[in-house]
This record gives C-alpha cells, sequence and structure tokens, in this order.
C-alpha cells in the first residue's frame, strides 16, 4: 500500500511516520509537508534511508501540488496531521487556521474523489468538543458530546470534522476521523507545554504557568495515538468517529512541577502569568467506543512517559537547540543541494 502521511515533519506525524516504517515494512510511506515553522525536515532525516520513504514537500492547499502529489504517488491511504495546531497562534492570527486546516482538509479530499482512495482519515483533535467544569470530574467527552468550540484553533478543526462528515455523507468518500487528547513525547515542538517547560527548566528561566494552573490537560503518550490511528486503518467503520484519550488527567501546575522535579530544579521558577483568551478549563476523552470497537488501550503510563519524554530532550539537545536558534530552518535546503534528499515536487 501506498500511505501518504501530511504533516508528517511535525510532532505527531513524524511519530507515526517511524510508527509506520516500524510496524508496515512492506508498505510505501510518502511524507508530504510543506516545512512551516513547525515542520522539521532534521525530524525525517533518518528516515530517508529506508527505501520505502519518501519526503515531499508540498502544501496541502496547492491544488496543483496535491493534484501532482496523487498523480506520483497513487496513494491508498492518506492520513492527514498537517496543520496548524497552536491555540495561542491562532489568537494571535486565525487567517492561516482557516487557510490550512480547513481548505486544505478540503482540498486533500477533493483529491481523493478525483484519483480514489482506499480511505481518508483526518486526525483531529478533543477541542472541537469545547472543554468541561472543574468540579464535574464524572463528565467525558463522547463522540456524542455536541461540537462546541472555543478557540480558532479549535473551531477551524472542528470545521474540518464538518466538511470530512459532508465529503463522506455526499460523495461516498471512504474517510474515518479520530479526536485525540494532548499528546506528548519525542518532537514534540517547543512551544507546547510540556517540551517548552522542558527546555526552559533546562535553561534556568522562568516557567510561564497561565492563570491559576489548574488547568486540566488529559496527556496521551505519542506512540500510542500513533497505534490507535493504525488500528483505525485496519479494522475502523468508514464513517466513524473514534475518541482516543488514555484517562490521565493532569492539572497544568502538577505536570510544571513534575517537570522541575524531575531535573532537580526549584518551584521559584514558576511564574503565573495572565490566562490565555478563553482559555479550556477541562479536558477528558471517554474512548470506550475504541477500546470495545477495536481492542485499543493505552500502553504508557504518564509516570513512565514523562520520564521518557524528559531523558529524551536531554538525549536530543542538538534538536531543539536548533529549534531554538532557527539554524533547523535551513536543513531542507542543505540536503536538497546535497542531493539528500530524495523527492521534491
Ligand atoms: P505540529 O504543528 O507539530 O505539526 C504540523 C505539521 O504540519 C508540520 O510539520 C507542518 O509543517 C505541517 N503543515 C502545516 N501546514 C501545512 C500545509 N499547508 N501543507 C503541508 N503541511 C503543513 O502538529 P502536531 O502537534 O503534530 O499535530 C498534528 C495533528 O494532530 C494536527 O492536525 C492537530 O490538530 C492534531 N492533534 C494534535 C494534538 C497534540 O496534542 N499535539 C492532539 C490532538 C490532535
Ligand atoms: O506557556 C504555556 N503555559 C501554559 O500554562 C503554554 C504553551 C501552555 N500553557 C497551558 C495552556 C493549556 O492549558 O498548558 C496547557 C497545554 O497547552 P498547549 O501545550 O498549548 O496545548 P493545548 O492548548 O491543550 O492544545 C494541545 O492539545 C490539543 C495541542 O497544541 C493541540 O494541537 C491539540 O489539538
Amino acid at each position: 500500500m501506498n500511505i501518504v502521511v501530511t504533516g508528517g515533519a511535525g510532532f505527531i506525524g513524524s511519530n507515526f511516520v517511524y510508527y509506520l516504517l516500524k510496524k508496515r515494512p512492506y508498505d510505501r510511506i510518502i511524507c508530504y509537508d510543506c516545512l512551516t515553522y513547525a515542520g522539521n525536515y532534521e525530524t525525517v532525516m533518518p528516515a530517508l534511508a529506508k527505501p520505502n520513504f519518501r519526503f515531499i514537500k508540498g502544501d496541502i492547499t496547492d491544488r496543483e501540488q496535491v493534484a501532482k502529489l496523487f498523480r506520483t504517488e497513487e496513494p491508498d491511504v492518506v492520513v492527514n496531521f498537517a496543520a496548524e495546531s497552536h491555540v495561542d497562534r491562532s489568537i494571535a492570527n486565525p487567517d492561516v487556521f482557516l487557510k490550512t486546516n480547513i481548505i486544505g482538509t478540503s482540498v486533500l479530499m477533493d483529491a481523493c474523489r478525483d484519483f480514489g482512495i482506499v480511505r481518508y482519515h483526518q486526525v483531529s483533535t478533543d477541542e472541537v468538543y469545547g472543554d468541561l467544569p472543574l468540579d464535574r470530574p464524572d463528565l467525558f467527552f463522547t463522540e456524542m458530546t455536541p461540537l462546541h468550540t472555543s478557540s480558532p484553533y479549535s473551531a477551524s478543526k472542528a470545521s474540518a470534522d464538518l466538511l470530512v462528515m459532508a465529503y463522506h455523507r455526499t460523495y461516498g468518500l471512504p474517510a474515518t476521523i479520530s479526536r485525540c487528547s494532548n499528546n506528548y513525547g519525542p518532537y514534540h515542538f517547543p512551544e507546547k507545554l510540556i517540551p517548552l517547560m522542558i527546555v526552559k527548566a533546562l535553561a534556568g528561566e522562568k516557567l510561564p504557568v497561565y492563570g491559576d494552573g489548574k488547568n486540566v490537560r488529559d496527556w496521551l503518550y505519542v506512540e500510542d495515538h500513533c497505534a490507535a490511528i493504525d488500528l483505525i486503518l485496519e479494522k475502523g467503520r468508514i464513517g466513524e468517529v473514534y475518541n482516543i484519550g488514555g484517562h490521565n488527567e493532569r492539572a497544568n501546575i502538577d505536570v510544571v512541577k513534575t517537570i522541575l522535579r524531575a531535573l532537580g530544579k526549584g518551584e521559584e521558577l514558576i511564574d503565573f502569568v495572565p490566562d490565555r483568551l478563553g482559555h479550556d478549563r477541562r479536558y477528558a476523552i471517554d474512548p470506550a467506543k475504541i477500546s470495545e470497537e477495536l481492542g485499543w488501550l493505552p500502553e504508557t503510563k504518564f509516570d513512565e512517559g514523562i520520564s521518557r519524554t524528559i531523558q529524551w530532550y536531554l538525549d536530543n539537545r542538538d534538536w531543539w537547540e536548533n529549534i531554538l536558534s532557527g539554524e533547523y530552518k535551513k536543513a531542507y535546503e542543505k540536503a536538497a543541494k546535497g542531493k539528500l534528499a530524495y523527492s521534491t515536487l
């Protein structure tokens, strides 16, 4: 099978690429990514050694590039991770979120209709359900929870989900959607809570905690998310939505303190700063459907996952220091000149 992974040079997409290369050595994996600030060519460079992997630099909002991708690579499956993904950036500038997350999704699905496809999978988020109150720990997001978004980011992701369902119903597009809770693990861009706190703590800088720090997120180790998507590709029912989450709720302030303790740093580094606008209080996923229907269960407990993640950032300083210095942005051009890149459009 030919599997196109859009956004495969980002955090979860790259982890999915490595997951597939291990799990499906006989499939061809094509990473299609336009390398925004969040895309890092250095992340996928080790995969270029595999004969069944290709990197193609391209934009999901560009119809011509996408048509060329489909003509040359003939994908059987498209898994769409490509997105603008940072809530704070969406609050500062919604425009690009609408373009990439909504228009990009429709351009990809149009190509799927034109060229034919076995499966289109949309990687969505639990943020489409809005938030839950802190004083109702009995409440969880199910697939039946109404969409009720808070930020331009989540509104753009919910819009994309609605389009996917519309393409399925109207055109019979063989699509599935997954809505996952907060991921953490290797290759997480250091603007998001966990990697940001790790690199700031290592530098002895202040750790900015929004509001009172009591907002709750439901953390899932990224490999568990990859396994869930792979299972949906294998056994998921067309036209269905699957929530993914591992009952790993933590208040932000507790996550920050865990990181400080693990790195031997003091809590005086914590800096409570003004709250994010429209800040969602609590996310919590009910994963009963994917567990009961497909047999998915998360394997990594938070204590183990966070230790592994911190160790990864300690062992891979070059990776994030190149991001902080901006050096990572030159990697693709350098590789293309040295003919290290297998393919560009
Ligand atoms: P990320 O920001 O780390 O990576 C996004 C990738 O998409 C980057 O490599 C970027 O270059 C690429 N990209 C952006 N615009 C593109 C375009 N127009 N054309 C081609 N490529 C483009 O994001 P992430 O955290 O890995 O999230 C991946 C997906 O998973 C997103 O759809 C996000 O909404 C969803 N998601 C993320 C989380 C999380 O905790 N990070 C949780 C649930 C769902
Ligand atoms: O500096 C910070 N200080 C802080 O207190 C940052 C960056 C975040 N926070 C808080 C805000 C959130 O309550 O930490 C929590 C997590 O923030 P983010 O890492 O920005 O993630 P979140 O807003 O929860 O969204 C993430 O999970 C769902 C991903 O970025 C989304 O792409 C995904 O859909």
